[in-house]
């Protein structure tokens, strides 16, 4: 009788290997000849060079930040991903659909001066300069999983504050019911959103009650440090028992809303990116399995919890 290799679960096929983005990959190939030209063409007329180094020196600011003190609410079951590791495998579709390019592309971002408003159904809609908000609000260190819908995991420490000290300072209305934050749009900097056919600026939601859960994160650091570009500098979302495609890079927008927003994961194919993202490993993907993750760095591979362990804290939003 032949001998059938069956492949064990965790076994990733060649098909379930592809990114988050396969669909939107095979577009990008077809226009691909049309983003390599202007890309080189912004490259080669050498509009805003890239800084030399990943960490520039710390402003008079962020001295008095770092180290935070660490919340010792959020521990961990797991070691840390190293540092170098977190920061050389990202997804950051603005400037590459390859994680391992994204680093250097994301110099390209233009860090300063950054602001991000915050409006819509709010008492005190406010437009707040980044450096602003670093002197305002109390920073801490929490130790978070990270889990994304790709099967591939990782554990960092964030630096930063609950997104309900910020959202408690503009006084939301009791008409809002839902959060949609925006990334920057800056096709000349970004050239992933030379992409026009695509939904950008990237967007991303919460229902309120997620958003003023003590668990919904902004991260200005990562590492004890602040976050390098390639990570969602200056400031991004942490949602850590959702699939990392909700935990939006880069915000310079957060809305009070009455509706469910669209997202932009949601509208490249709503059938593989949902609204809720609850990491699930009882609720397949149509591309990766979604009991299992893998942890970058080690390989160490693990079964996925529901909630990404975070049911304790966050299952009673939805009734469990
Ligand atoms: N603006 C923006 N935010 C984003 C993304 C993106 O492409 N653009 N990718 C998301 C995905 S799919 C993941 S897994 C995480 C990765 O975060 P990290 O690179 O800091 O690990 O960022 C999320 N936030
Ligand atoms: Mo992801």
């Amino acid at each position: 009788m032949a001998h059938i290799r069956i492949p064990r679960p965790w076994e990733i096929s060649e098909r379930e290997a592809t990114p988050e983005s396969a669909f939107m990959t095979r577009r990008r190939f077809l226009a691909g000849s049309l983003l390599a030209t202007v890309a080189t063409a912004g490259l080669v007329s050498g509009c805003s060079p890239p800084p030399a180094n990943d960490a520039p020196p710390l402003s008079d600011i962020e001295k008095k930040i770092y180290p935070a003190p660490r919340n010792n609410a959020y521990s961990l079951d797991r070691d840390l991903t190293d540092e170098a590791v977190a920061a050389g495998y990202n997804n950051f579709y603005e400037f590459s659909d390859a994680k391992e390019d994204v680093r250097t592309l994301a110099r390209r971002l233009i860090q300063r001066p950054w602001a991000v408003e915050i409006s819509g159904l709010v008492g005190k809609p406010r437009t707040f300069d980044i450096d602003d908000l670093l002197k305002t609000l109390p920073m801490e260190e929490r130790l978070y999983r990270l889990r994304c819908v790709e099967a591939w995991s990782m554990a960092v420490p964030w630096t930063g504050f609950p997104l309900r000290a910020l959202l408690e300072k503009v006084e939301p209305g009791s008409r809002a019911t839902h959060v949609r934050m925006t990334t920057f749009y800056r096709p000349f900097q970004a050239f992933g959103q030379l992409a026009f056919w695509e939904p950008w600026p990237y967007t991303e939601g919460l229902t309120l009650p997620e958003a003023m859960n003590e668990l919904t994160f902004m991260a200005v650091g990562v590492y004890g440090h602040p976050l390098p570009a390639q990570h969602g500098a200056p400031i991004r979302l942490v949602v850590p028992w959702k699939y990392g495609y909700k935990s939006i890079k880069s915000v310079v927008k957060i809305e009070l809303i009455d509706h469910a927003p669209s997202t932009f994961w949601n509208t490249v194919d709503p059938l593989e990116y949902d609204f809720t993202a609850n990491v699930d490993p009882k609720v397949p993907h149509p591309r990766w399995p979604q009991s299992r993750e893998k942890m970058i760095g080690t390989e160490q591979v693990r079964l996925t919890l529901p909630y990404n362990g975070y049911g304790r804290e966050v299952a009673h939003l939805y009734g469990g």
